[in-house]
């Protein structure tokens, strides 16, 4: 499998845009647990393995922050790639929101 082409790049995109799911964006991914604290999500031609590292209000909003190291793979090949990224709300009442962090 060859990396995420622009066009599957806008499809990605577009799913975050309207708040989709894992399940709703992958419908036939399947999830289990990795560990005590991670998730392994297997789809059509990937595996992402989601660890959860740290937790707390980073930024003194009041509304907790949670830091993952994601891994991603392609199925059959040799592509990956890895990234930290963190999850938080933008207020109390809405849903998590997934920020990638450069570095
Ligand atoms: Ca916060």
């Amino acid at each position: 499998m060859n990396p995420p082409s622009s066009h599957e790049k806008e499809d990605i995109d577009e799913a975050q845009r309207a708040s989709q799911s894992w399940k709703e964006a992958y419908p036939d991914a399947t999830v289990d647990a990795v560990g005590p604290h991670g998730i392994r999500i297997t789809g059509d031609g990937f595996t992402t393995v989601i660890d959860l590292l740290a937790w707390g209000n980073v930024d003194h909003d009041g509304i907790e922050d949670v830091l993952f190291f994601l891994s991603h793979y392609a199925t059959g090949g040799t592509f990956r790639f890895y990234h930290h990224a963190v999850l938080t709300r933008l207020d109390g009442e809405s849903r998590w929101t997934m920020v990638d962090i450069e570095g």
